[in-house]
């Protein structure tokens, strides 16, 4: 495609990106790891700190590492929700809420379990992969509610006695049907799709951008390394998300000034 970039966003690059949106009556935002990495939030296939460092995330992840060892995958989590109750969204997080105000219609569509669009104030949230600070038992997932920190191992549920787990998406596990619903309708019927952060390993998720390139959408990649998404995007704007989405926004704000 021919206005790619392959060396950098130039201010050219931001422009044409802030000519898409300025048609655009639909915009989905389809955020990975990557958007958080500016809050202090490990993406999920950086080196894991500390105890971490040598366990595979893509098998803590899982309902077979939860069963294998309840405690050690709990006290994971609770170490990344603790992470995530100090962290605040950045410039990437609030760029995308300034967007929101610009233009008809947006929704972001996260496969992150941190809240950070929520805490940064978007409004139309869908989040594919569940959220940290939600619990369900594992059984049943009947839901519990104020589940303390620094716990040593999963608590019991209050209904059925099962173990506490984490209300996240675990791999090998179905995504909410109406969260992947909802996401497959936007990206199929938005004008322009964002892919913010993402490795695009990880399916379904993965294959959004790809459903949006089948209508006709215009798809553009944000992420300061190049991914199997960059390639297939119309513009690839090779930065980190809280530098270069502002920049979206304003040259945006200064196009729709100019029309207006
Ligand atoms: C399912 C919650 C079926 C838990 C997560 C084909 C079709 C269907 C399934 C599969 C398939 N092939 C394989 C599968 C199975 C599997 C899968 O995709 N495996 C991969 C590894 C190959 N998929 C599943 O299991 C899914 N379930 O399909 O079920 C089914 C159907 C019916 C009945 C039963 C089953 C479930 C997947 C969800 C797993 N849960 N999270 C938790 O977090 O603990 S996924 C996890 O990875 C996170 O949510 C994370 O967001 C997600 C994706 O990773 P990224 O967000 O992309 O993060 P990553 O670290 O990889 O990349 C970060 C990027 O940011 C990098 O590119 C980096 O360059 C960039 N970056 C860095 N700094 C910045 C930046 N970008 C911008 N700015 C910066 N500053």
């Amino acid at each position: 495609m021919t206005d790619k970039q392959d060396n950098g966003p130039d201010q050219a690059a931001i422009e044409a990106v802030a000519g898409y949106l300025s048609k655009a009556s639909r915009v989905a935002v389809l955020t990975g790891a990557g958007i958080s990495k500016e809050s202090g939030i490990p993406t999920f296939r950086d080196a894991q700190t500390g105890l971490w460092a040598n366990f595979n995330p893509e098998e803590l992840a899982t309902p077979q590492g939860f069963m294998k060892d309840p405690p050690m995958v709990w006290q994971w989590y609770d170490y990344r929700r603790k992470l995530l109750m100090d962290a605040q969204p950045n410039p990437g997080h609030c760029a995308l809420v300034d967007l929101e105000n610009v233009v008809p219609k947006l929704t972001v569509i996260t496969q992150n379990i941190d809240g950070l669009h929520q805490k940064a104030g978007s409004k139309d949230v869908v989040e594919l992969h569940g959220s940290i600070i939600s619990f369900f038992c594992f059984d049943k997932r009947h839901p519990a509610v104020d589940v303390p920190f620094e716990l040593k191992e999963p608590p019991k549920c209050t209904v059925c006695g099962s173990m506490i787990r984490p209300g996240v998406v675990w791999f090998g596990e179905a995504l909410p049907h109406e969260a992947l619903e909802r996401a497959i309708k936007e990206c199929e019927s938005s004008d322009v799709v964002l892919v913010v952060g993402t490795s695009g390993l990880v399916q379904p998720a993965a294959s959004l951008p790809i459903m949006a390139l089948r209508r006709n959408a215009k798809v553009v990649d944000v992420n300061p390394e190049a991914t199997a998404i960059s390639d297939l995007a119309h513009v690839f704007l090779k930065a980190p998300s809280g530098s270069v989405l502002p920049q979206v926004v304003s040259a945006l704000q200064r196009l729709k000034a100019k029309t207006s």
